[in-house]
């Protein structure tokens, strides 16, 4: 099995899940600044020429990063990070897609459309005249996960969970590019210290080292 892994906060989903988790698999970094994932090696074995992707060892090939991690989860992981019963793996896949629309989708979008648009204009749709609203609609949404989260500790409660995976690897993305987090929304901050101080966090910050390798 081979992990395909990049910069930007997809890869780092899969990473910090690794991480958490202590899933051992063979990983290869993917230099999507030069492109090389839409190189025809590559962009063969993923639908959408994306990172992160799992290699499976007879040759299928898994993208898209919650499903990686739900594969590991389920083949590896012991459950780890989605639930260990039924109800808690519907209550975190409740809370991704919660994140994905309401943060992820809105986020990337705006991102796409301003800052990250000559990294994307010359290939994707990009939207920059709705650049704008699509980040006030991410905002809104770390809004309504503020009040989601509560007290906390964590988005699904005493269990932290692929979801707070999810959510963390965003909110960090958006701190870099010019969306950061309304600091009004305290049970957010609270939170994203709480992330912040697992070794996860840093372990997966950096996708060209190796797990626990001192950056
Ligand atoms: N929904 C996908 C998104 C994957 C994605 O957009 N990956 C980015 C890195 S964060 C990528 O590979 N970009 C390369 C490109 O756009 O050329 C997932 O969850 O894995």
């Amino acid at each position: 099995m081979k992990l395909y892994q990049s910069l930007g906060p997809n890869p780092r989903v899969v990473l910090m899940y690794l991480a958490e988790t202590g899933v051992q698999v063979d990983r290869q970094f993917v230099d999507i600044m030069a492109a090389e994932n839409r190189q025809p090696d590559f962009s063969a074995k993923s639908p959408l020429a994306h990172t992160p992707l799992l290699e499976l060892d007879d040759g299928s090939c898994i993208a898209e990063s919650i499903a990686i991690c739900e594969y590991m989860d389920e083949t590896l992981g012991g459950h780890a990070l989605l639930g260990a019963t039924a109800a808690e793996r519907a209550r975190t896949r409740m809370l991704m897609r919660i994140v994905d629309q309401l943060v992820v989708v809105p986020m990337t979008a705006g991102f796409r459309g301003a800052e990250g648009m000559p990294m994307f204009e010359s290939r994707l749709l990009c939207l920059p005249d709705a650049a704008a609203d699509l980040k006030r609609l991410a905002a809104d949404g770390l809004a309504q996960v503020d009040r989601l989260l509560g007290e906390g500790p964590w988005l699904a409660g005493e269990r932290f969970s692929l979801a707070d995976i999810l959510l963390y690897s965003f909110v960090e993305f958006g701190a870099m590019v010019g969306q950061p987090p309304d600091p009004a929304l305290t049970n957010l901050a609270a939170w994203r210290d709480r992330v912040a101080a697992r070794p996860a966090a840093i372990d997966s910050a950096n996708p060209q080292l190796g797990i626990g390798e001192p950056a």
